[in-house]
């Protein structure tokens, strides 16, 4: 059963309650009900130091796109990643909000018309429907560039070292040669009707790349050996694979509202998906291969990667 006052913000509808993740899914609502708090905190409207001051329609817009729910995957990646190697939630918090500001800028932008034309994100209206398509662009800006101003902060980390990388990291999985450029092809899909490598390669760019970048920044926050940092990385492209294809599973297979969002797009506007491609039942076999695989990167971890190793697990289960 979960928290009344998690029911009463609809959070439950998220999870499946088929028993075996019941104490994963627990420890991910917990961790997602901090990480709002901290981002509550982080979007007050009282200017922070160095700011002149923060425009109440710009703020309203900013909170209405970063704090209507959401599992806080991203986030959570980063805190267990870094639990990892040592490092408490609260010496890994700043990287984490960055990213969740990093992801909650895209969503906005996706849901433009300009982009994807949606009305619906997280079961409400997305920012330019509650607002306008100008307040939605500088909300999704306004939260970028927050993520960066935390990344290069000092409360981020003691050494400027680790900080840089994770700016540098994160540039690259939420720019060009990632997650914008993976947008790029994902809007170019419907006339380019790209096949299976290209579509893998698409949905690595646009989707995997900032779970990967969850994965590798706890072992870049717990400076771990060059070794087990590549192994990060590796479960969260691993994982980053199995998402999207859950995705496309639940684009078919789900509906609006279970969603919170609009589904069955892709198909609608001819953009080739990887279950069109392999078909639903092959879809799954390999989101569940891949699970598999990225828990047996983490075999040299034993049980203190046994988290991750259920979060792997949660994300192809997962029913929003
Ligand atoms: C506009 C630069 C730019 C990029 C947009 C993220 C993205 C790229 C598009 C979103 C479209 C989409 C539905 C992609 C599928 C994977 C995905 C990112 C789903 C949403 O992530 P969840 O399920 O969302 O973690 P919550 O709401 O739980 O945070």
């Amino acid at each position: 059963m979960f928290p009344a006052f998690l029911q009463m913000r609809g959070v439950e509808r998220m999870f499946a309650t088929d028993g075996f993740m019941d104490d994963f899914q627990n420890r991910l609502l917990a961790s997602a009900d901090r990480i709002s708090g901290a981002l509550d905190a982080l979007l007050a409207q009282q200017p922070r130091e160095g700011e002149i001051s923060r425009p109440e329609r710009l703020m309203a817009a900013m909170r209405h796109g970063a704090l209507n729910g959401g599992k806080r995957l991203r986030p959570f990646l980063v805190l267990e990643s870094a639990a990892l190697f040592g490092v408490e939630e609260a010496d890994a918090m700043a990287a984490a909000l960055a990213l969740e500001c990093v992801h909650c800028y895209s969503l906005i932008h996706d849901d433009l018309p300009a982009m994807d034309d949606d009305d619906l994100r997280r079961g409400q209206p997305t920012v330019h429907k509650a607002f306008d398509e100008a307040t939605a662009i500088l909300a999704g800006d306004g939260l970028l560039t927050l993520a960066f101003e935390l990344l290069g902060s000092a409360a981020c980390h003691r050494d400027a070292g680790v900080r840089s990388e994770l700016v540098v990291e994160l540039a690259k999985a939420a720019g060009l040669g990632g997650m914008v450029g993976g947008q790029m092809l994902d809007l170019q899909a419907a006339e380019d009707a790209p096949d299976e490598a290209a579509i893998r390669m698409l949905q690595a760019m646009k989707t995997g790349a900032l779970l990967r970048f969850a994965c590798e920044a706890g072992a870049i926050l717990g400076s771990a050996s060059p070794s087990d940092r590549a192994t990060l990385r590796a479960f969260g492209e691993k994982i980053g694979q199995a998402f999207q294809l859950a995705d496309d599973v639940l684009d078919v297979v789900s509906s609006d509202e279970a969603m919170g969002k609009r589904v069955g797009k892709d198909e609608a506007m001819g953009k080739g998906t990887l279950v069109a491609i392999l078909g639903l039942e092959q879809a799954r076999q390999r989101a569940d291969a891949l699970v598999e695989e990225a828990e047996a990167l983490l075999s040299g971890f034993g049980d203190r990667a046994d988290v991750l190793k259920s979060c792997a697990r949660y994300i192809v289960s997962r029913q929003q």
